[in-house]
């Protein structure tokens, strides 16, 4: 198949998925034409059926706001039309699933009919997408897709609970690759940050208020008064200089704490971690969690949203009620205890597979297929 993949290209979890889904797409042969306004952070990979086409907005001005919903759209009908698209899968609904629609209505009247796919990865849906600046165009531009698909069973029930939506919602869960998230040997990695032997926990966000990073570190300190433990922070955002001031009134110094930054290779740092911690007051599905099992590191997380679909309470790690750090310390302190950490480890790792990306990448293709099987009968 030739196929348009339009998304963030960012570290955020939904610009992560479509670009690891193109790349795992192209390696099985498929054509894979990424759409989006810079080269996405993980398509740091050469394949020959692999093809990144820009979306410049030109500046004027008079935009206040540059349109880039506008320049999107125009670059959809560009790339459907010259390299010949089969189907156009856009990830995020805003703006990418209105602007899918635009290209589409533009491209009927060239006589191309283009199936578009749009996969709903959370916050579009949960926090942004029902806001009433919003939630008419969502609405609307969720309906004139060929085919949708969420990333848990959750964030389907929340889409049809706040839209009217009347689209059948395929849920395809997040996948992983298990050859590039898988433990690897960096033991003088950790000897140099933990070198008396202290449990490491860690955390990757980009540090919103979703997240809730001061649970993380409230979790964090809980669990170092009971034991040795350092704590260490990826990624990045606005919420950061709030974390750091949070550290110091409580006594923890950067010896304690280490702020990473953004990371390219999180499976080094993952593969030397004991506990991973996802305290967000949403999340539709915890992609770095799985990221996280995948390297034999088990979970403390809230029960919110799709979480508890990865999450398995007891066997993978535990689920708290958003907030809760006390229960979040206790949880933290038995995954850590010696009789128990291997246990955790191994079934984390064994649940991670279920994810496999070879498991779900042919959801995906099934999905394509069925769109342009439809839009070829006139459905
Ligand atoms: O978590 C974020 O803030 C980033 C966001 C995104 O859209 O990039 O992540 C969402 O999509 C990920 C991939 O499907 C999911 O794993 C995350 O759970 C989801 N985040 C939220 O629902 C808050």
């Amino acid at each position: 198949m030739n196929i348009g993949i339009v998304c963030y290209p960012t570290f955020g979890g939904s610009g992560v998925v479509a670009t690891e889904l193109g790349k795992a797409l192209a390696q099985k042969g498929h054509r894979v034409h990424f759409i989006t306004y810079s080269q996405p952070v993980r398509l740091n990979f050469v394949n020959e059926n692999l093809f990144y086409h820009e979306v410049f907005v030109p500046s004027y001005p008079l935009f206040q706001f540059p349109p880039y919903e506008l320049a999107l759209a125009s670059k959809m009908v560009d790339i459907v039309q010259n390299e010949k698209l089969d189907v156009l899968h856009v990830h995020y609904a805003i703006p990418h699933a209105s602007a899918a629609y635009m290209a589409k209505q533009i491209l009927r009247t060239k006589g191309i009919n283009i199936p578009v796919i749009t996969t709903l990865h959370g916050t579009d849906i949960t926090l942004v997408g029902k806001d009433a600046s919003f939630e008419p165009v969502v609405t609307f531009s969720i309906n004139q897709s060929d085919a949708v698909t969420s990333v848990s069973a959750d964030l389907k029930r929340e889409t049809y609970e706040y839209f009217a939506v009347e689209k059948d919602i395929e849920v395809i869960p997040n996948f992983i690759n298990l050859e590039r998230f898988k433990k690897q040997p960096k033991e003088h990695f950790r000897a140099a940050i933990a070198p008396e032997g202290e449990k490491l926990l860690i955390h990757t966000s980009n540090f919103r208020s979703v997240k809730r990073v001061d649970d993380v570190v409230r979790i964090f300190d809980g669990v170092r008064q009971q034991m040795p433990a350092k704590l260490l922070l990826v990624g990045d955002g606005p919420d950061r200089p709030r974390i750091e001031k949070l550290c110091r009134e409580l006594g923890l110094l950067s010896n304690d704490v280490r702020f990473l930054g953004k990371l390219e290779a999180v499976e080094e740092v993952l593969s030397v971690s004991d506990l991973f911690l996802m305290p967000s007051e949403k999340e539709s599905f915890g992609l770095a969690a799985l990221e996280a099992m995948s390297c034999e590191v088990p979970v403390i997380s809230t029960d919110a949203g799709g979480i508890p679909e990865l999450n398995v309470d007891g066997v993978t790690g535990f689920v708290s009620r958003v907030g809760d750090v006390d229960d979040m310390v206790k949880n933290s302190l038995t995954v850590l205890a010696d009789e128990n950490l291997a246990r955790f480890k191994a079934a984390s790792r064994a649940r991670a597979e279920e994810f496999a990306v070879e498991k779900i990448l042919p959801l995906y293709e099934a999905c394509y297929q069925r769109a342009i099987d439809a839009v070829m009968a006139g459905v």
